[in-house]
């Protein structure tokens, strides 16, 4: 270890990041920028070609992520590979590899299998190993460190090193994130902890935590399940509002006000790489433990049913315009699964639209990120029944309603993100409604 730590201090251990995604991408960057030389390991040549060219092969706006590649690409600190071999003169290697999980909801670990298999025969001794991707608690002890053993020839601790360092990034934001937001250390002993501290120091202003392999594995998957979990609190309440004619929004405002509130927004459900995934690697954890889960489930039930309530209340809607679904024409407003990204990783408008195909309606889509879906809004409009806003985009808060509406056969606006008020919608002549906010149905007076 005194031979690592003294590598780490000079810089002169050299790096390996396997996975050059949306993680390992960034990471290897920030270390070859201060000095350290980084051999990026990538399953895909095309991607391996571009960044070798000093090209950043992820879309989207990811400020200073482009310039750093051209710029460590340039300075020769790092490039890029498909093969292991030379992988057998790092001292650190970081492993960034997706871990979805399948339609069962059980993690996929075929990628860190696979990388797991690959590096073992060329694992230098003496060399640390962290896993920086999400995996389930109890992942490293009974699946990671039994296999390298067995892959390497070589034993846990005292040939190598090896730990959990979860990541904490956000598409729009991976540099900025790596950099100034707080991580877990997990080491498999208190050692390798430290050890792995000095190394992220040199890229991570914020707070460190060491500790070891399942809670660092523990508290990456809780703290998706709580935002998970949070955002189903809004969503049923938001169901509630709905029955009973008040606005979520208004209702989260004021609830927010009372102490120690934090009511998230409720919306058209939850999409993206991390917060679908995450609450059931959580739970696979403790898969044959009869641990009675009830909450995490559920959460992702309520959450991932908001795109088919999306869809009755657009059924709702046309019905009392006097319209048949199944000869609707439908616009659908933003297709990503975050606002102002063009990421449509799990997207609730995947849900959506293949819901509205089934009950027959034919289906435009917009998004203004998304290359094959940008184009007019007012165009696509022409002659729908209804549009439906699934994703805050900035751009749709600027659109002019009447313009919109002028050109629809029934202009119905079912609003999944709460982007417009229902006085503005109403004033461009649409028959307005959205999550927490039901269509203005005359609540007959049963007190009287
Ligand atoms: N969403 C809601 N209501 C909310 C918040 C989000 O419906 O109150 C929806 C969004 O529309 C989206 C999905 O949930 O479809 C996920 O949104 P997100 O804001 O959580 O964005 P992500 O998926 O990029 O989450 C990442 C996560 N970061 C990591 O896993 C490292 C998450 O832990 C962070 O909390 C989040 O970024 C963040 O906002 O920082």
């Amino acid at each position: 270890m005194k031979e690592l730590l003294d590598g780490i201090e000079k810089k002169t251990a050299g790096i390996a990041v396997i996975g050059l995604g949306y993680v390992g991408l960034p990471v290897a960057a920030l270390f070859a920028e201060c000095g350290f030389d980084v051999l990026g390991i990538e399953l895909r040549s095309d991607r391996v070609e571009k960044i070798n060219q000093g090209i950043c092969p992820i879309e989207g706006e990811e400020p200073g992520l482009a310039e750093l590649i051209s710029q460590v690409v340039a300075t020769r600190r790092f490039r890029a590979t498909t093969s292991y071999e030379r992988v057998e003169d790092r001292d650190l290697i970081l492993i960034d590899v997706e871990t979805p999980v399948d339609d069962r909801n059980i993690p996929r670990y075929e990628a860190l299998r696979s990388v797991l298999d690959s590096l073992g025969p060329v694992l230098k001794k003496g060399s640390l190993v962290i896993v920086e991707s999400t995996i389930s608690p109890g992942t490293m002890n009974e699946m990671v460190i039994p296999l390298l053993e067995r892959t390497s020839g070589m034993k846990a601790d005292r040939d190598f090193f090896i730990g959990n360092c979860p990541e904490r990034v956000m598409p729009g934001k991976l540099l900025k994130n790596l950099k100034s937001v707080s991580r877990v250390v997990g080491g498999n002993t208190p050692e390798t902890a430290d050890t792995m501290i000095r190394l992220y120091r040199h890229i991570v202003q914020a707070e460190l935590d060491a500790t070891d392999c399942v809670t660092a594995e523990l508290v990456k998957t809780a703290e998706n399940a709580y935002r998970d979990v949070q955002i189903a609190f809004a969503n049923e309440v938001a169901l509630i509002c709905e029955a009973v004619g008040g606005d979520v929004w208004k209702v989260r405002e004021l609830v927010n006000k009372s102490p120690m509130r934090q009511m998230h927004l409720p919306g058209a459900g939850v999409g993206g790489h991390c917060i679908p995934k995450d609450p059931w690697l959580l739970a696979f954890g403790v898969k044959d433990k009869n641990v009675p889960l009830y909450l995490i489930p559920a959460s992702r039930a309520v959450n991932d049913s908001m795109p088919l309530h999306i869809a009755d209340l657009l059924v709702d809607a046309l019905e009392e315009n006097g319209r048949k679904t199944s000869s609707s024409r439908v616009l659908v407003l933003g297709y990503a699964y975050l606002e102002n990204s063009d990421d449509i990783r799990n997207s609730p408008s995947i849900r959506l639209v293949d819901r509205l195909r089934e009950l027959g309606m034919e289906v435009a889509i917009h998004d203004p990120y998304v290359s094959d879906y940008k184009g007019d809004v007012a165009a696509l409009a022409v002659n729908a029944d209804a549009i439906i806003v699934m994703v805050a985009h900035h751009d749709y808060k600027k659109l002019n309603l009447s313009k919109i509406s002028a050109v629809m056969k029934t202009p119905v606006l079912i609003d999944g993100r709460s982007v417009f008020e229902r006085a503005e919608a109403e004033q461009a002549g649409f028959k307005y409604g959205g999550v927490g906010k039901g269509l203005k149905k005359k609540l007959e007076n049963k007190y009287v």
